[in-house]
């Protein structure tokens, strides 16, 4: 047994007939991948599923089968009443379910699973173990408990979120279990070829372009990088809601001689979205966490509101120098 919570999520799953799975807001592979799969192994027990999200599904996890099935919902009118249950993945707050400031909270019972080491635990059952890379690879270990066989579908939906999450295995928290998984996946017939064509290999010549901007303007200080755009440019790019990520992934930690970087971009007027990824092992979650965000050791993320885009970024360069001065 990986889980003592795995039975009672088990036993709750058995008493509902209609049950509600999300996406998070602005959801990534790991919050798709994962509510998917989950969705097909629910709907083999004869359950009746609706898989909600507050945004829309980026379009490169339109390959993934049922993500046309994705509802897209507002939860200010949401009417819960019809589903017996709400299981609730790789959301580390309700905040991050909804995509609301505030919501009052479902008024069904719910189950939260997820990696997250900041989780609210805000269900009625919740498992969190933030020891796995991903959604995916702790709901894999949650069906072994349940002793369940699934299909292609669900081991490439599951593969997906590890990918995804993982950098495609490259992050230090990826070792010979999470590789294991991964390999008995590819063995249930998940397409690993295809994940990573549809993740990073089926970008949009001008998101290629804009990414070009971010390098442009890339600036180097002692032990890190960053790199901001204004909202003029973010426009003329045509807004692709995920290119912060992949520019993040991508170009922040790879410059030699730091050990971090940081990627912002002004999304609307006065707000910006900055995302921190380390090089090394620095953890970049403090600076997040004391501009308003948050994340893991690695990875982490914030936004900033209500400033205009100079003053927004020289508030996250001046934490983030005190940073570099203390450790
Ligand atoms: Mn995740």
């Amino acid at each position: 047994m990986n889980y003592k919570e795995s039975s009672l999520i088990l036993k709750e799953i058995k008493k509902a007939d209609k049950i509600l799975i999300n996406c998070h807001r602005g959801p990534d592979s790991d919050s798709v991948g994962s509510a998917l799969a989950l969705s097909g192994v629910l709907k083999n027990l004869g359950k009746e599923v609706a898989v909600i999200c507050p945004s829309d599904l980026p379009s490169d996890l339109m390959f993934l089968k049922g993500a046309n099935e994705v509802i897209r919902v507002n939860f200010t009118s949401f009417d819960f009443s019809e589903y017996d249950l709400f299981v609730i993945l790789d959301s580390s707050t309700y905040s991050m379910v909804t995509g609301l400031k505030d919501s009052d909270k479902p008024g069904i019972n719910s189950v939260v699973i997820d990696h997250h080491i900041s989780n609210e635990k805000f269900g009625n059952i919740n498992l969190i173990d933030a020891k796995t890379t991903s959604t995916g690879e702790l709901l894999y270990k949650v069906f072994e408990d349940w002793k369940i066989d699934f299909d292609k579908f669900v081991a490439e939906s599951l593969l997906t979120g590890i990918i995804g999450d993982t950098g495609t295995f490259q992050y230090q928290n990826v070792g010979k279990e999470t590789l294991r998984i991964a390999a008995d996946l590819i063995e249930k017939g998940a397409d690993k070829d295809k994940i990573v064509y549809n993740l990073y290999r089926n970008i949009e010549f001008r998101e290629v372009k804009m990414w070009g901007k971010f390098i442009e303007s890339m600036m180097i200080e002692d032990r890190f990088v960053w790199s901001a755009v204004p909202l003029s440019v973010y426009k003329d790019f045509g807004e692709y809601t995920y290119a912060k990520e992949d520019v993040a992934n991508l170009f922040s930690p790879i410059v030699k001689g730091t050990e971090f970087g940081i990627i912002m971009i002004e999304t609307s007027e006065n707000i910006l979205s900055v995302s921190f990824r380390s090089r090394t092992g620095f953890d970049v979650s403090k600076v997040a966490n004391e501009v308003g965000g948050g994340g893991h050791k690695a990875a982490a993320g914030a936004r900033i509101e209500g400033l205009p885009f100079q003053e927004a970024v020289n508030k996250v360069l001046t934490v983030a120098r005190k940073y570099v001065q203390k450790n």
